[in-house]
């Protein structure tokens, strides 16, 4: 992919952040990456690496700190709070997102067409770039997401991403791990940010480099936040999923019932009550969870709407 568009502004005015942890195979070539297409204000946060990391990146012209805590959570929190320049880009340091492609995310951001550009990996990714495994577990969970949360998001869990100063540190960010990409996701669209996704694209990981994610582990981990977030942003869906299973239960009782007989076989249907009961229950709850959701959101959306104006009026004087 080549930009075809210039667009003038100061490249000291983009941070590039990226995080690492023993990474001292791939992180040379990310930071040269860089440099190549202009860049150069380059902040390497690195969680402690065993390796010769924080040398290479140095040595390649990063400045390097050391995270205070542990995990790409913690260390992405921390380098948002620390955060002065006017727009940030980050990407991961182990060498699968092409730094030249860096125009492609944050244009938009430039141009004031998103407040948030996410770069979307399965659209462009190479033969070997996912798993098996891994490319099952990313649609399984980005399907899930766009189910919970309304959106067409394809790839939440990508790490090369271009947003500004005020769009980042509004919002309100505590996982630690790789939790991160989740909870950053559902915190754009809780503040009503404009989050834009652009395909890029995404290499196998160089030989050295050894992944830190855990599939299955972080897998769960992630799904499971996803529906705990689900609570406030679409409380139908929060509801909804054991409103479902508890009438999916009562139609299966009711099915089973001429073929089972256990104490004449009444203790089914009674059964199957009980659950479509339960389901009814559980989805005026969600109905009514939701109408507060609703209306929650659309305050908050005057609420900003409010701000802007005042902000507006505040700098014509
Ligand atoms: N500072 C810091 N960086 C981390 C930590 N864990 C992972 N990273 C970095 O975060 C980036 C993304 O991590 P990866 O292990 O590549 O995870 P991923 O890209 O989601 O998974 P893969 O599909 O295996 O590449 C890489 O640059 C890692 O070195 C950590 O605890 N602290
Ligand atoms: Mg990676």
């Amino acid at each position: 992919m080549t930009e075809d568009r210039t667009l003038i502004f100061d490249k000291n005015d983009v941070c590039i952040f990226i995080p690492v942890l023993n990474e001292e195979g791939a992180i040379k070539d990310v930071i040269e990456g860089f440099k190549n297409v202009g860049y150069t204000n380059i902040l390497v946060y690195d969680g402690n690496s065993k390796d010769k990391t924080r040398e290479v990146a140095a040595a390649a012209g990063a400045r390097v700190v050391v995270q205070s805590g542990k995990g790409k959570g913690q260390a992405m929190i921390q380098a948002f709070d620390a955060m002065t320049e006017k727009y940030m880009v980050m990407i991961d340091g182990d060498g699968t997102e092409l730094p030249e492609e860096i125009h492609h995310l944050l244009y938009p951001v430039l141009e004031g067409k998103a407040d948030h550009v996410a770069g979307n990996r399965i659209a462009g990714r190479t033969p070997g770039a996912f798993t098996a495994l891994n490319l099952l577990g990313n649609r399984m969970i980005n399907w899930f997401f766009r189910r919970a949360f309304h959106s067409g998001l394809r790839d939440i869990l990508t790490g090369y991403r271009a947003f500004t100063r005020e769009s980042i540190q509004a919002l309100d960010l505590k996982q630690n791990g790789f939790v991160i990409e989740t909870e950053l996701t559902v915190e754009c669209l809780t503040k009503g940010q404009k989050i834009l996704e652009v395909p890029i694209t995404y290499l196998p990981r160089p030989e050295k480099v050894e992944t830190k994610l855990h599939p299955i582990r972080d897998g769960y981990r992630i799904s499971m936040a996803i529906y705990k977030y689900s609570r406030f942003y679409n409380p139908l869906f929060f509801f909804g999923v054991w409103s479902l299973l508890s009438f999916t239960i009562a139609l299966l009782l009711i099915a089973l019932h001429p073929f089972i007989t256990w104490h004449g076989g009444s203790i089914f249907g009674t059964a199957s009550v009980f659950f479509a009961g339960i389901g009814a229950l559980l989805l005026v709850a969600g109905f009514v969870a939701d109408i507060s959701a609703t209306l929650h959101r659309k305050t908050l959306k005057a609420i900003q709407a409010n701000r802007k104006e005042q902000e507006k009026e505040y700098d014509q004087f």
